[in-house]
C-alpha cells in the first residue's frame, strides 16, 4: 500500500491516508481542512485511541516547501508507525496526534511533474510568477526580515498574511485547537537542525531555556544523523512569517522547525535510499515530546 523506498505522488499518499482511515476507523480520522489553490484536499490525519479529543495533542506537518521531499516521507512514516505498529501503542495512550503530511500539495505535485526545485505554493499572483512562500505567509511579524514583496522571489510573503488557502486552512484548524495542541513540529529540509523561535529576528521567547532543554533531549535520540539545536534566526537567518513563530505566538509552547537530513551533500535532492534511515532515526525522538505533554505517564 505504501513504502518508504521511494518518494510518492500526492494521489499515492492520499490513497494511503484513506486506506488507513477505512481500515482503522476507531483510531484514524481523515479530516479535510480545506482545499489547496488548485483544488486538492488539505488532509489532516487525526490519530487518537479515544473518541473524545480531550487529550493533549501533538501537531506535525510536512511538505510546506514543495521540493523538500523527505518531509512528507517522514510524516507518512510517523503516521504508519503510530497506526500500524502495536509496539507504539504507548505513544497514543496519553496523547492525540494531528499529522498533515503534505501542507502544500500543489507545489509538491509541481516538483514531480514540472520543476523539481519548486518551493512555493502555486497561486496566481497577477504577475508572470506564481506562488507565495507558505513559510513567509503566516500572520506573525508578517512581511518582516527575510521576506520579499517581489512576486518572483523564492521568499515572496504573499499579498497579505494568510493569503494562501493552505496557510489559512492550517491556521484556522490549529487556532480552533490551540488549547489542546501542546507541541507544534514542522518538518523541512535540509541541514539537520532543531530550530527554536523566534525566527523573525534573533530574539528569544521567555521560556527559551525550557524549549532548548526539550529540543536537546530530542536531539540526543538521534543515532545516525547529528542535529544542531538552537535559535532559528541565529543558526540560519531571520525569516518572518514562519509557521513555527505563528504557532508559538498563539500559545503553543513547544514549537519547532525540524530541518531533516542531509547537511548539503545532496540537499533537497536527497536520494530515496535515505528515506528509511532518516525516518527510523527521527521516529524515536517523538517519545521525548510525548513524555513532556502526557498528563499521566
Ligand atoms: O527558510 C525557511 O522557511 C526554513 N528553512 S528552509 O530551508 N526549509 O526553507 C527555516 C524556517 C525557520 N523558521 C522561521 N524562520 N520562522
Ligand atoms: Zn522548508
Amino acid at each position: 500500500k505504501m513504502d518508504w523506498n521511494s518518494y510518492h505522488r500526492v494521489d499515492d499518499i492520499y490513497g494511503y491516508l484513506n486506506y488507513l482511515a477505512d481500515t482503522y476507523p476507531r483510531l484514524v480520522q481523515l479530516v479535510s481542512i480545506g482545499s489547496s489553490y488548485e483544488g486538492r484536499p488539505l488532509y489532516v490525519v487525526r490519530i487518537s485511541s479515544s473518541s473524545s479529543g480531550t487529550k493533549p495533542a501533538i501537531w506535525i506537518d510536512g511538505g510546506i516547501h514543495a521540493r523538500e521531499w523527505i518531509s512528507p516521507a517522514v510524516a507518512t512514516y510517523i503516521i504508519q508507525q503510530l497506526v500500524e505498529v502495536a509496539d507504539n501503542e504507548r505513544l497514543l495512550r496519553n496523547v492525540d496526534w494531528y499529522i498533515m503530511p503534505v501542507m502544500n500539495p500543489d507545489g509538491y505535485e509541481y516538483t514531480h511533474v514540472n520543476n523539481r526545485l519548486w518551493r512555493k505554493t502555486r497561486s496566481m499572483t497577477g504577475s508572470r510568477c506564481r506562488g507565495a512562500d507558505p513559510n513567509r505567509n503566516f500572520g506573525y511579524e508578517w512581511g518582516g526580515k527575510g521576506t520579499s514583496r517581489d512576486k518572483c522571489s523564492e521568499i515572496y510573503h504573499g499579498a497579505n498574511a494568510f493569503s494562501e488557502p493552505e496557510t489559512r486552512a492550517v491556521s484556522n484548524f490549529i487556532s480552533g485547537k490551540a488549547n489542546q495542541i501542546k507541541v507544534y513540529l514542522t518538518l523541512h529540509s535540509y541541514g539537520q537542525y532543531l530550530l527554536i523561535p523566534w525566527g523573525y529576528a534573533v530574539k528569544f521567547p521567555a521560556d527559551y531555556d525550557e524549549m532548548l532543554d526539550l529540543a536537546k533531549a530530542a536531539a540526543s535520540k538521534f543515532r545516525r544523523y547529528k542535529y544542531t539545536v538552537g535559535n532559528s534566526a541565529d543558526l540560519l537567518y531571520p525569516a518572518a512569517g514562519g509557521s513555527d513563530d505563528w504557532a508559538k505566538s498563539i500559545g503553543i509552547k513547544y514549537s519547532y522547525t525540524v530541518e531533516l537530513a542531509d547537511t548539503g551533500r545532496h540537499g533537497f535532492i536527497l536520494p530515496a535510499s535515505f528515506i528509511q534511515p532518516v525516518c527510523e532515526d527521527f521516529f524515536p525522538a517523538l517519545e521525548v515530546f510525548v513524555d513532556k505533554v502526557a498528563t499521566v505517564k
